[in-house]
């Protein structure tokens, strides 16, 4: 099979000064910071929805992408053309991981028996290239939103024919990411939510929805998966309301459910806006659970009010995520994912490599720079001072739990007025972190 990227060289790193489209400036795979490489701190990887599958199409136009390996058709024999595609992009680029929904590798037979076929067909093709590249696979999942059949949602369908589907669609996702040892596994709620609640009983989808998770919980344990489950949250679309709405509530349903010892979350920075939040709010409030797993590291439009998927290429952001990252302890199963799209105007194969390039040089300045700040110390004292009343005294007491209202109540009638709070100095601490940039 010849080359897909023929002009297209293996991408290296070049260094700040080099003016090489092609290469890395930023990320240097093997350069160690805090005392681990920067390609296991970041765990790069590309999607196959995306980057094989998007053709760029939109609500009012078809796809405008150029890609000459592929012949129009969604057959089992284009699907195989595309594996060796994806894998030299993949090499070329330098990402280790790999991410894909089961009907983006193989397409939807006549009936489940068939589909199920066709995945096993273009998996065993998947496994042979990632043994031959060495390029591994972060996280499978399913697709429960394109077919009709999952028009209501798929777990929470009113029609349990739906919910019986869907559960056998990702019983054989889960055997076949085993099988080819993926690292974790990710729920996205695909059409997990409603448009009226008119016609909506909240609380039996919401338990339905929790069944199905427990299902897959115990199937994960038959087939002995040891990777991390995921789930996704996003506020809307295509639904007006999904119900993983956001880290927070992820977080609730995961404990109302039980379900917390299972799951943890995979963030990502275009839903997190969505939400009506930073994706360094999201990562914080998954970090302080525990439940930091995975990101899908995109970014939206300022004055777009959708999910538009862009490539990351903003300093401040991904600075942003690696501070939070690196104060978590870093990544242990998920990676950095990019769940991103070229715009439809970027039809060239090469654009493909320019916008991983530039995803990949962001974060990497995003890491160097958050460690330099987490080195210099000073962001860090000051919020640690800022806390300080209670490290000692009626402070530390009240974090003990060792007093109550009565007691506090008997020490601020002595007190008298609170002293004057510290200053937040957030234009200070601004102005600090803009040093680093
Ligand atoms: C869609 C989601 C999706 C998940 C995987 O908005 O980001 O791509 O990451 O199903
Ligand atoms: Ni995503
Ligand atoms: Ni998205």
């Amino acid at each position: 099979m010849p080359a897909a990227f023929p002009k297209i060289k293996a991408i290296r790193y070049e260094g700040a000064d080099s003016k090489n489209p092609l290469a890395f400036k930023h990320y240097n795979p093997d350069e160690i910071v805090e005392g681990k490489s920067m390609k296991d701190q970041l765990r790069f990887s590309a999607v196959y929805w995306h980057t094989m599958r998007g053709m760029g199409s939109d609500m009012f136009g078809v796809g405008t992408m150029q890609r000459p390996w592929e012949d129009g058709t969604n057959s089992v024999k284009m699907a195989l053309k595309r594996v060796p595609v994806m894998f030299e992009f993949c090499q070329k680029l330098g990402v280790p991981y790999y991410a894909f929904h089961d009907r983006d590798v193989a397409p939807e037979g006549r009936n489940l028996g068939e589909s199920n076929k066709n995945l096993d067909v273009v998996a065993k093709e998947l496994k042979k290239f990632q043994k031959d590249t060495g390029i591994k696979l972060l996280w499978g999942t399913a697709c429960l939103f394109v077919n009709p059949r999952f028009m209501h949602g798929a777990a929470t369908s009113p029609n349990a024919d739906v919910f019986a589907y869907a559960a056998a669609q990702v019983k054989k996702a889960l055997e076949v990411t085993h099988d080819l040892k993926g690292e974790g596994y990710t729920f996205w709620g695909g059409r997990e939510g409603y448009s009226t609640l008119l016609n909506t009983n909240m609380k039996r989808e919401l338990d339905h929805l929790a069944a199905f998770l427990h299902m897959a919980v115990e199937h994960k344990k038959k087939i002995g998966f040891t990777g991390q489950f995921y789930i996704e949250p996003k506020p809307k679309e295509p639904t007006k309301h999904q119900y993983d709405s956001d880290a927070a509530a992820c977080l609730n349903f995961l404990r109302e459910y039980k379900l917390t010892d299972h799951l943890q979350l995979n963030l990502e920075t275009n839903h997190a806006t969505l939400a009506g939040h930073s994706m360094q709010h999201e990562m914080e409030v998954a970090a302080a659970a525990g439940a930091l797993g995975s990101i899908d590291a995109n970014t939206g439009d300022l004055l777009l009010g959708w999910d538009t998927d862009q490539f990351p290429t903003d300093i401040y952001l991904t600075t942003q995520c690696m501070l939070v990252l690196l104060k978590a302890g870093g990544f242990k199963t998920g990676g950095t994912n990019f769940d991103a799209k070229v715009r439809r105007e970027s039809f060239d194969p090469v654009d493909l490599f320019h916008a991983h390039i530039g995803g990949m040089d962001a974060f990497a300045r995003g890491l160097k720079i958050a460690a330099a700040i987490r080195k210099d110390g000073r962001l860090d004292a000051f919020v640690k001072q800022r806390y300080s009343s209670y490290d000692s005294g009626i402070g530390q007491q009240i974090e003990k739990r060792k007093v109550g209202f009565k007691e506090l109540s008997d020490y601020a009638l002595k007190m008298g007025e609170v002293k004057t709070n510290q200053s937040g100095r957030q234009e200070f601490l601004e102005n600090l972190i803009n040093d680093f940039i």
